[in-house]
This record gives structure tokens, C-alpha cells and sequence, in this order.
């Protein structure tokens, strides 16, 4: 029985990957400091180590007997990279280089690692669909660490043996997406004020566009990462290739809803991308894997999921 660390794993998109891991019987330890994940969202049968991911004492003892590391710790918001820098440096950089670090002192060999990158690393290209060759110009500091952990991964293979694949994420939502946070996904947003019979805002004119894609596609990709890795450092995007306008997304979800929402236009956001649009090209011929969920029945799982869990 094989035996993963899923560092943030106790997050929407890690809590997700230890379902998949334990439905196919592997063992797992989740190492997080439950900072924005939740206890809640882990299964029982899953052993929890709450700590720092920059801790290198506390990554050593939760990879202890692994054979490899999914790595998705991370302060996901943009806007909270931008408030604390240095912290969310630490968490984000410091964090996966200790990772790195960790995997390659395993033994009898390094263990392999898989990890959340962002679309991010792109900035605000105007070069669509957005490819893995695309020059990336990260706009944030919350990029500008991914970008950074990309750089690290190649050193950790080139340098110390550490076979590792990066997943650059798009926009990812789905059922366990916090959307109490005003920095939370769009999506997790609308589906929540739209179940909850309140309106909407969208920030500028809601012709920006962004690429969607589904939790559980996104967990297809990370075990398919993993599968069999023991060479190299490469990266890939995992997004679906369309792009869908925040105006059509707010029309979608009110369909799925079943509801007319009120929507109030508000400011653009300050260094909003205007369109965000991957190339899946590259994860479709090494893995042979597309997203499989559509924008309408990724809407249908995530507002049912709202609707069963919606505290009274
Ligand atoms: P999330 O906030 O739900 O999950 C992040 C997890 O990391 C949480 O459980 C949190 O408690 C934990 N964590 C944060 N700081 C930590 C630390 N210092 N030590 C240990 N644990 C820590 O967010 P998510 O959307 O599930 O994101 C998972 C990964 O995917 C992140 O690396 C994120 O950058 C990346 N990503 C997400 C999206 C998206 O659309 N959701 C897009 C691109 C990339
Ligand atoms: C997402 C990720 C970010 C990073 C980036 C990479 C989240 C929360 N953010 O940022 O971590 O990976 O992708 O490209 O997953 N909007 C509204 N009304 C709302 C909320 C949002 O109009 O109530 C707009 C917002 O201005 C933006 C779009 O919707 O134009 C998407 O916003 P987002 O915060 O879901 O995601 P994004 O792409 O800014």
C-alpha cells in the first residue's frame, strides 16, 4: 500500500486528492496548519500534522515513510500575498523549497514530488491561449513565488535527483471552495449569494475572461503527475482551453440556480487580468487526460453541494 504527504491537504483542492488517494486504498499523512483549510473537510481515515510547511523538522517527520509528496500548501489569495509579502513569502517559496529539500534527503533515493503552480506565473499576457512556452510575467508577489518554486524544481531535479512535475492551476472550483473569504473564487461567490437569494457584484464590466476547471479534474491530473514519476522537472498547465466572460459565468450559475440575480456592477479590481485562457495541449499528450467537466454540471455539483452543507 503506497503512502503519500499531501502537504495542504486539509484545502479545497488538497481535500480532494486525499478522497482520491484513500478511495484507491493508499495511506495518507496531510500536513497543514489549517490556516485556511478545515479539519472538516478531511476523512477520518487520514492522519492529520498540524504544522508550518517551512518547518523542515515537521515536513521530515510527516514524509517519513512516503513514497511521494503531493505539495499544494500555500496562502492561495492574491490580495492576502499582497498584504503580507514576507509571511506569505515564507509559506509559499521557503515552504517549497523545504519541501525540495525534505524529498531529496529520503532514503534509499529522493522521494518524487508533484505541485500546485499557478496560471499566475502568465500575468497579464496577451498572447491566448496561454502555453507552458508562453514568457511568464508574473504581476503579484503571490506569482512571482510560483514562478519561484518552478525555478527551485528545476534545481531540485538538476542539482539533488528530485523527480517533480509542476501543475500551473487556472481558475479551479468545485464543492469545499470557501466562499467566505471576499478574496474566495468567483464561482464559490456567485453560487453562494445566488443559493442564498442575494445578489451579485462584478468587479469592471465583466467582459474579462477566465479558464474554469473542475476540482475533480484537477485531482485526475495530480495523480496522473505522479504516476510513474522518476526522472525530470517539467511543467503543465491544467485548465480546460475555454474561456468563459464573468457576465456569461453569472448567467450560468443563475441557470443552474434556477434564478434571476440581481448583479451590481463595481469597480475593476487593481491589476485584474483581462483574459485568462490556457492551452491544454501539452497535459493531454503526457498524460492523455482533458478536463471532462462541463461549466454546467461543474455549477449543478457545486451549488447541490451548498445547498446540503448551507449552515441555517
Ligand atoms: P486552500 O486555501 O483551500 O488550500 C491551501 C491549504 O494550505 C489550506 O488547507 C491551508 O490551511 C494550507 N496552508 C496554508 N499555509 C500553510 C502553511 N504555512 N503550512 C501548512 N499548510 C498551510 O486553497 P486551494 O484553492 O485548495 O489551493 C491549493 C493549491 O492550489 C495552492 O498551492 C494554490 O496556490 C494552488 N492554486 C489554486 C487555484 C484555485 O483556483 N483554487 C488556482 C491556482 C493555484
Ligand atoms: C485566481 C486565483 C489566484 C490565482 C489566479 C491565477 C482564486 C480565488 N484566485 O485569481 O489564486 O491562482 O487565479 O490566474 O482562486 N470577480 C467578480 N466578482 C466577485 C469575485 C470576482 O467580478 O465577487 C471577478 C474578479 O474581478 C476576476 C474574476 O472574477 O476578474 C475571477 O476572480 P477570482 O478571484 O475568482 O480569480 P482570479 O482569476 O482573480
Amino acid at each position: 500500500m503506497a503512502r503519500w504527504l499531501v502537504t495542504g491537504g486539509a484545502g479545497f483542492i488538497g481535500s480532494h486528492l486525499v478522497d482520491a488517494l484513500l478511495a484507491r486504498g493508499d495511506a495518507v499523512c496531510v500536513l497543514d496548519d489549517l490556516s485556511s483549510g478545515r479539519r472538516s473537510n478531511l476523512a477520518a481515515t487520514a492522519e492529520l500534522v498540524v504544522g508550518h510547511v517551512a518547518d523542515p523538522r515537521a515536513v521530515a517527520d510527516a514524509a517519513r515513510s512516503c513514497d511521494g509528496i503531493f505539495h499544494l500548501a500555500a496562502v492561495a489569495s492574491v490580495e492576502r500575498c499582497s498584504k503580507d509579502w514576507l509571511g506569505s513569502h515564507r509559506t509559499n517559496l521557503t515552504g517549497t523549497i523545504t519541501i525540495f529539500d525534505q524529498a531529496r534527503r529520503a532514503h534509499p533515493k529522493p522521494l518524487p514530488v508533484v505541485y500546485a503552480s499557478s496560471a499566475a506565473v502568465y500575468g497579464d499576457s496577451d498572447r491566448l491561449p496561454l502555453s507552458e512556452t508562453t514568457a511568464a510575467r508574473p504581476l503579484s508577489a503571490y506569482g512571482a513565488d510560483k514562478l519561484g518554486g518552478e525555478l527551485h524544481a528545476r534545481v531540485a531535479w538538476s542539482l539533488y535527483g528530485v523527480p517533480n512535475v509542476g501543475l500551473r492551476f487556472f481558475n479551479v472550483y468545485g464543492p469545499r471552495q470557501d466562499p467566505s473569504s471576499p478574496y474566495s473564487g468567483v464561482i464559490a461567490i456567485f453560487a453562494d449569494r445566488i443559493a442564498a437569494g442575494r445578489g451579485i457584484e462584478i468587479f469592471g464590466d465583466g467582459q474579462q475572461s477566465r479558464d474554469f476547471i473542475f476540482v475533480t479534474d484537477v485531482v485526475a491530473h495530480l495523480l496522473a503527475a505522479m504516476a510513474g514519476l522518476r526522472a525530470g522537472a517539467r511543467i503543465f498547465n491544467v485548465c480546460s482551453g475555454q474561456g468563459l466572460s464573468i457576465l456569461d459565468l453569472a448567467q450560468a450559475v443563475a441557470q443552474a440556480a434556477g434564478c434571476k440575480p440581481t448583479i451590481r456592477h463595481e469597480a475593476a479590481r487593481r491589476s485584474d487580468i483581462r483574459a485568462s485562457i490556457g492551452d491544454p495541449t501539452a497535459a493531454r499528450a503526457a498524460f492523455g487526460l482533458a478536463a471532462r467537466t462541463g461549466i454546467a454540471q461543474g455549477l449543478k455539483s457545486t451549488l447541490d453541494f451548498m445547498k446540503a452543507h448551507r449552515l441555517p
